[in-house]
């Protein structure tokens, strides 16, 4: 009664403040109130960091009330939740975005112009909450940007890194990798729940009771401490949470002992211990680090999220849980493998904490848990040491073995013991235990049917396995830590690690399976998982990625959102991106045309003066901008750019002023991205460009024709200034290896036109644009096996034109840095690895004859602003909105719910 009583007057409480709408004296107020009552802030200082922090935490009201009112409205409806599991969140700055959601940008504008700042000013201060990576970790939180808005029931989960993705300084060595502390100031869009806590257990042991029931006892034991992110949906009250896990000890762990008997270091060693699982995201992109520490990592992910998530449903069902109904509660999307461990974790906790048979728990998680790939590079895909793996987590290991027997079973149940071969062949591809000795069972079975035949089945599906496997050049092209690698004698045969494919394990726990592409999903399908596929085809599915058209056009690029609202009539497009589609019969209109081409030109200069402050370089706003932004990789051909821009100098240089300037479009070119610090080739890249900028922008005979700029410590909030201002964007990874892409989408809403081959999202953004509107280039992912197989048998003629370009370096022109790792590894010489596999040399020639069709399209601007406009109105497709919206249909059976 008392309860009921305090939830009434609550609500009512909550009904008024929910309905009032804040106004520009009330938002006043509240950051003056926010400036005073903060410990060490005062109104009489009150300078940008003090009024970015005060004005914050003014929003942040804001959103508890929503965010509370969403809770209370699920937890009441007990409506079936998703919860969206990533190791990954690349937020980026929440200011803006929040108040744009919230509809009161105007209003803090003018509070806090009435406080003597502009907004703009204090939104910079605000550091980026970077972690994340890349693509992935980006899409995770453009993900949460549509659930929150579309009003689905859904929350995220991860890790709250204390050091986010590393800042990048470019110095006269390249590449120099500096600590992110970006929690350091405080970090006022966080709550953090000490109600909100939960045991995670490492190492120990696991014993069995005389029921047959296992527990896993000992080891160490830390506490997951929960802080909730609100996030707001657009236009709505609804606003969904973040909640990111950090570590700590348990109190009841520390050691009094040793601390009072005065072995402090060893009392503060646990303590430390614990902490460290959060301190520092891994700075890897699509790369392995087997290390202890990743792997406590996801598990505390997978084993806090999942415990939180069970408590919610117990809660909500009140006296009587049917667990069987879990899955028509809950479902569980896995952002890529990290997340894998929630499969065993799961079971773990049905059977023996709830206390639920094998078969029971299996088939609850087996309708609960799916898992979205994000890569086809065979490095990518997550191996973990069964070794490590069986000391960490002793109970999951005996799970998995369980998992992998049954998926065994399966296999053989389905393809029966005819046809050996055939069925080694199987078991080798899809086994999620690899080198691990068969189940006795299965051994037997096979060995059984084997009598007449004299291979022993075991030790040929682990001989076999081999191939699979990359090569030492092939790890060390990736950036893979080789600090276990062993060199190999030749009578000493390798022995191979055992391993638990995690990448399998999804598949066979989780009960749909999706790529993030076209393209992607078909290769999943015919190459990375075909005999999954051929076993369970209905799980397959497509989900092409999205992004947030609130973040990437109407925020970060209001110019351009006035007028596409002016000619569209309506502002709804920022939900309803199908809209955009209207611009279409516009395209040609010339108020249009030029009203378009002043938006962007105002959108060059602020792009201008960004890179006159952090790089030094004047550029012309009148050039065309040419950019190419994201994570240096190999397969993402910063290389091939490079070239073709080395290619571009040295004609320019073979000409008189006169040719030179009727044959080019004058052109900034700008770079950026991070390479993975151990990544060797990567580093080597971004030295490159550095260089050849150097020269090239110092070239008097030059000029403003060519200017070759590298932005350093590329992160969201640069890319909010880059994108609205570029002209071009280049996508031209091999093809086959982008899994999607995604800045190719914000760069096509933001009127950019792309040059690209057909990969990822690129193939069904040249659909919705139209192949006028795209500079297509280069080999298409069916011929790329051929063309690296004639490659590698000496039978490939590189272009003179290439060939001209690596002598061109080779001549020292950039400088006395040795690119000879560079231009080998174009050549495959004996020592540079593997010949070209990136196929930068094959894909040259249709490359810059593409790019002198850009330049001819830039010439006439007419006809350049109309496929401007076009990319703009083709881009509707590639709204997160419509990705979640088919997430939500195809795969997590989740409905809107909207507050009353
Ligand atoms: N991606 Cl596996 C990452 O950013 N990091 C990763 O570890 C993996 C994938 C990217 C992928 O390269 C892009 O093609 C996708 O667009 C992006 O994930 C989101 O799906």
């Amino acid at each position: 009664n008392q309860k009921q009583k305090l939830k009434d007057s609550v609500t009512q409480e909550e009904g008024d403040l929910g309905t009032f709408i804040p106004d520009s004296t009330s938002i006043a107020s509240s950051i003056k109130y926010h400036a005073e009552f903060t410990p060490s802030f005062s109104i009489e200082q009150f300078e940008l960091p003090k009024a970015y922090f005060a004005t914050a935490e003014s929003v942040r009201d804001t959103l508890i009330i929503n965010w509370n009112a969403t809770y209370d409205y699920y937890e009441m409806m007990n409506v079936k939740q998703a919860y969206y599991l990533s190791m990954e969140y690349l937020q980026g700055r929440a200011l803006l975005n929040a108040i744009g959601n919230l509809e009161l940008s105007g209003a803090y504008a003018e509070a806090l112009r009435k406080l003597g700042h502009d907004l703009e000013d204090v939104a910079r201060q605000e550091p980026d909450a970077a972690l994340g990576n890349g693509g992935l970790g980006r899409l995770a939180s453009c993900f949460l940007d549509s659930l929150a808005t579309l009003n689905y029931p859904a929350w995220g989960y991860g890790l709250r890194y204390k050091y986010g993705l590393f800042k990048q300084h470019i110095t006269k060595d390249g590449q120099e990798e500096v600590a992110e502390s970006w929690l350091e100031m405080g970090n006022p869009w966080e709550i953090v729940r000490n109600d909100v806590s939960y045991p995670v257990k490492f190492y120990g042991e696991v014993t069995s009771g005389a029921d047959g029931s296992k527990q896993w006892v000992g080891g160490e034991n830390v506490v997951a401490l929960a802080y909730d992110v609100p996030i707001p949906g657009y236009k709505t009250k609804t606003t969904i949470n973040l909640r990111l896990w950090s570590t700590k000890l348990a109190p009841e762990e520390f050691d009094l002992r040793a601390f009072n008997a005065g072995d402090h270091a060893k009392a503060y060693a646990a303590m430390k211990n614990a902490e460290k699982i959060c301190y520092i995201l891994y700075p890897g992109d699509e790369s392995l680090e087997g290390k202890t520490l990743r792997l406590k990592q996801q598990y505390t992910l997978c084993s806090a999220s999942l415990q939180d998530i069970i408590a919610c449903f117990e809660r909500r069902s009140g006296e009587h849980v049917k667990w069987e109904n879990f899955p028509e509660k809950v479902a569980v999307q896995m952002n890529d493998t990290h997340p894998t461990l929630c499969i065993p974790e799961l079971i773990r906790i049905l059977m023996d904490v709830k206390g639920l048979s094998w078969k029971e728990a299996w088939d609850i998680t087996r309708r609960t848990v799916a898992y979205t790939n994000h890569t086809v590079l065979p490095e990518a895909l997550e191996k973990w040491s069964l070794e490590l793996m069986q000391e960490l987590l002793p109970r999951h290991v005996e799970i998995i073995r369980r998992i992998d027997e049954e998926l065994v079973h399966t296999i053989i149940a389905e393809y029966g013991t005819e046809d050996l071969d055939m069925l080694k062949q199987k078991l080798k591809q899809m086994k999620i235990l690899d080198n691990v000795e068969l189940p006795d069972s299965v051994a037997e079975l096979l060995s059984k049917s084997e009598e007449n035949s004299s291979v022993d089945p075991a030790e040929e599906v682990e001989s076999s396995v081999e191939e699979n496997k990359p090569t030492a050049e092939e790890d060390e092209s990736v950036g893979l830590d080789t600090e276990n690698k062993k060199e190999v004698t030749v009578d000493e045969a390798p022995k191979l690690p055992k391993v638990v494919r995690m990448a399998n394990l999804c598949v066979a726990g989780g009960y749909a399976v999706n790529g993030v592409a076209e393209i992607h999903s078909e290769i999943v399908k015919s190459e990375v998982f075909n005999e999954f596929y051929k076993l369970w085809p209905e799980k397959f599915q497509n989900k092409t990625n999205g992004v947030t058209p609130r973040r990437w056009i109407r925020f970060c690029n209001p110019d351009l959102s006035k007028i596409i609202t002016k000619w569209i009539g309506t502002e709804d497009w920022v939900v309803d991106t199908e809209k955009l589609v209207t611009l279409r019969k516009f395209a040609d209109n010339e108020e249009l045309q030029s009203e378009w081409r002043e938006a962007k030109r105002r959108n060059k200069i602020k792009v201008a003066s960004f890179l006159k402050e952090k790089t030094g370089y004047f550029v012309d706003p009148d050039a065309m901008f040419d950019v190419q932004v994201k994570r240096i990789h190999e397969y993402k051909r910063q290389l091939l750019n490079i070239m073709g821009i080395i290619y571009r100098y040295k004609k320019m240089k073979e000409m008189s002023l006169e040719e030179r300037k009727i044959k080019f479009v004058p052109r900034v070119c700008i770079f950026g991205g991070k390479a993975f610090a151990t990544y060797v080739q990567a580093k080597r890249i971004v030295k490159f460009i550095t260089d050849v900028g150097a020269t090239v922008n110092h070239d008097p005979e030059i000029g403003d024709l060519l200017k070759v700029v590298f932005v350093p410590d590329y992160n969201v909030s640069v890319a909010e200034v880059l994108i609205p201002g570029s002209e071009l964007s280049q996508h031209i990874s091999t093809a086959g290896m982008e899994a999607s892409g995604t800045s190719n989408m914000k760069f096509a809403m933001n009127g950019c036109i792309q040059i690209g081959t057909l990969d990822g999202a690129n193939v069904e953004i040249r659909q919705e644009v139209g192949e006028d509107n795209f500079f297509l280039f280069g080999a298409q992912a069916h011929e790329i096996a051929g063309l690296r197989k004639e490659r590698s048998e000496g039978k490939f003629v590189p272009d003179p034109r290439f060939e001209e370009v690596k002598a061109f370096v080779r001549s020292g022109i950039f400088g006395p840095y040795n690119y000879e790792e560079l231009m080998g590894s174009l050549e495959g010489n004996e020592g540079y690895g593997r010949a070209d596999y990136f196929l930068v040399g094959k894909d040259f020639p249709s490359y810059i004859e593409c790019q002198e069709k850009v330049d001819e399209a830039y010439r006439d601007q007419k006809r350049w602003t109309k496929m401007s406009i076009l990319n703009t109105a083709g881009s509707f497709k590639f709204s997160s909105d419509r990705t979640i919206h088919e997430y939500a249909r195809d795969i997590w059976g989740i409905e809107p719910v909207v507050l009353p």
